[in-house]
């Protein structure tokens, strides 16, 4: 019996046909055996079992009970499920409610299983990166998307705030950015931005799905937008008007001007101080305007920034090879820059590796030639390119403890709607999210879970792309 687990769980030890029903009284049991120890699980216990309920189940005989058990790896759970009795138990409060998580995909078309199953996530760093920036996407939207990625057991968002096109995030110092850097987006469109209170109230929403948001302002490139604002940060000093195309890496802040590091410290503190999360990141990508001299002076200055309040940062690849503060994360996209060296940096720096391989994990690439949404510069992905890949052998001669997770990136150059976000992200988000958990591959069971998955994103009025690659009704 195939069970429709998407990340499919690390073992499953016995599973039969037995289905046993699902009462309001049984998730009732459940939410109260979780609420003492793991009081967000219990929450979504009670929000998300619930339409597993079957209207003519009997009284309830099974016995339900959650329990703790700090020996299971990190972030795992193990789920005993049998007709009389079903025990869960969590190594920690993610692991219950990755637990819930799971649960909730079993018994959504009604009943629970009977199966023994354990989990546990391989990579602690499991991501979605949006970007708001190009098109923006607000509260509404990304909670829908918080929803999504905690549903296949990602447990960060990671927000692109900042471009050429528009800036998303209120800075209280700057009060122009968010007056004249973020009234357009790439479509010529009204663009919009997220209020500090905005962000707030994102943070702990995702904080109850066992999700951190970590939010990035890039630097020094990236930044026409910002600069319409405050022209004295960039480097001529000449005002500028908004931009709406779709190019990249023309735009740099003053490398050295104290006005422009003043802008940058504002915006650095601001962040620090408002992010629940230990980490922010700060960009660092396709600088292309300046030398590998300039560019890693800049770096090295910026993390230090960053440290100076206190704060951790993540970088785009390209920052490897420059003297960064403890525990910065990288993040490697592509192979199209120079990356012998990237291996030598993970051996002789404390730094993290995280897996966003263009050609993988980027959701905004094509699934096919002609598809209508998207770029194809990285790869075409269908949904078994996303499924198929181990981060490790991905990077180039990165140590594997050295890669700490996975995160797929939905750039927003052309999706216009929540429909094209979905469209873009459905199926390939799951794939991601199994090589993010580490799930053992199986590329037929994962190809007939998805098939369910769209039947539910259909009666959850999510738009998908109906690969040819998989099975669907
Ligand atoms: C490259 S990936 C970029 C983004 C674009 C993306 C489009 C990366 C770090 N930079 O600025 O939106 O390609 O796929």
């Amino acid at each position: 019996m195939t069970l429709p687990l998407i990340p499919a769980p690390q073992t499953i030890a016995t599973t039969d046909a037995t289905t046993t029903p699902l009462t309001a009284a049984h998730v009732d049991s459940l939410a109260a055996a979780l609420e003492p120890w793991a009081p967000r699980a219990s929450a979504a216990a009670r929000r998300l079992l619930t339409r597993g309920v079957t209207a003519d189940a009997p009284t309830p005989t099974v016995v339900v009970d959650a329990r703790l058990d700090p020996s299971l790896a990190a972030e795992g759970y193990t789920l005993d499920l049998a007709p009389e009795a079903w025990t869960l138990t969590a190594a920690d409060e993610a692991g219950a409610f990755w637990a819930v998580q799971s649960l909730a995909q079993m018994v959504r078309d009604g009943g629970v299983p009977a199966v023994t199953l354990s989990d546990a996530p391989t990579y602690p760093v499991r991501g979605m990166m949006l970007d708001i920036a190009r098109f923006y996407f607000g509260p509404a939207d990304i909670r829908r998307v918080i929803d999504l990625a905690a549903s296949y057991r990602l447990n960060q968002l990671h927000l692109h705030l900042s471009d050429d096109q528009g800036w998303r995030l209120e800075i209280p110092s700057r009060p122009l950015l968010t007056k004249l850097s973020s009234a357009q987006d790439v479509a010529g469109g009204e663009g919009g931005s997220l209020t500090l209170a905005d962000y707030h109230e994102l943070q702990q929403y995702a904080l109850d799905r066992h999700v951190v948001i970590v939010p990035e302002v890039d630097l020094p490139g990236h930044t026409h937008a910002a600069q319409v604002a405050y022209p004295e940060i960039s480097p001529d000093g000449q005002e500028r008007e908004p931009y709406t195309g779709t190019e990249v890496g023309f735009s740099s802040l003053h490398l050295t001007s104290d006005e422009a590091w003043a802008f940058v410290d504002d915006v650095v503190a601001t962040l620090a101080e408002h992010t629940l999360g230990e980490y922010i990141h700060l960009g660092g990508d396709e600088s292309l305007t300046l030398t590998r001299e300039q560019y890693v002076t800049y770096m090295e200055r910026l993390g230090a920034v960053a440290a100076a309040h206190g704060t951790k940062v993540v970088f785009w690849q390209e920052a490897a090879g420059a003297a960064l503060p403890p525990q910065t994360r990288l993040q490697y996209w592509t192979s199209q820059f120079e990356t012998g060296h990237m291996g030598k940096v993970a051996r002789e720096q404390d730094v993290q590796f995280v897996a966003s391989p263009g050609n993988r994990a980027y959701l905004d690439q094509k699934y096919t030639a002609d598809f209508p949404l998207g770029l194809d510069w990285a790869a075409l992905i269908d949904v078994e390119d996303a499924y198929d890949w181990d981060p490790v052998a991905e990077l180039p001669d990165i140590p594997a403890e050295s890669v700490v997770g996975v995160e797929a990136c939905l750039w927003t150059e052309t999706p216009r709607s929540f429909d094209d976000l979905t469209m873009l992200t459905l199926p390939r988000l799951p794939a991601i999210a199994s090589v993010a958990w580490g799930s053992p591959k199986d590329l037929g069971a994962f190809r007939t879970a998805l098939a369910q998955h769209g039947r539910w994103w259909d009666e959850d009025g999510l738009v998908f792309y109906r690969s040819t690659q998989v099975d669907w009704d």
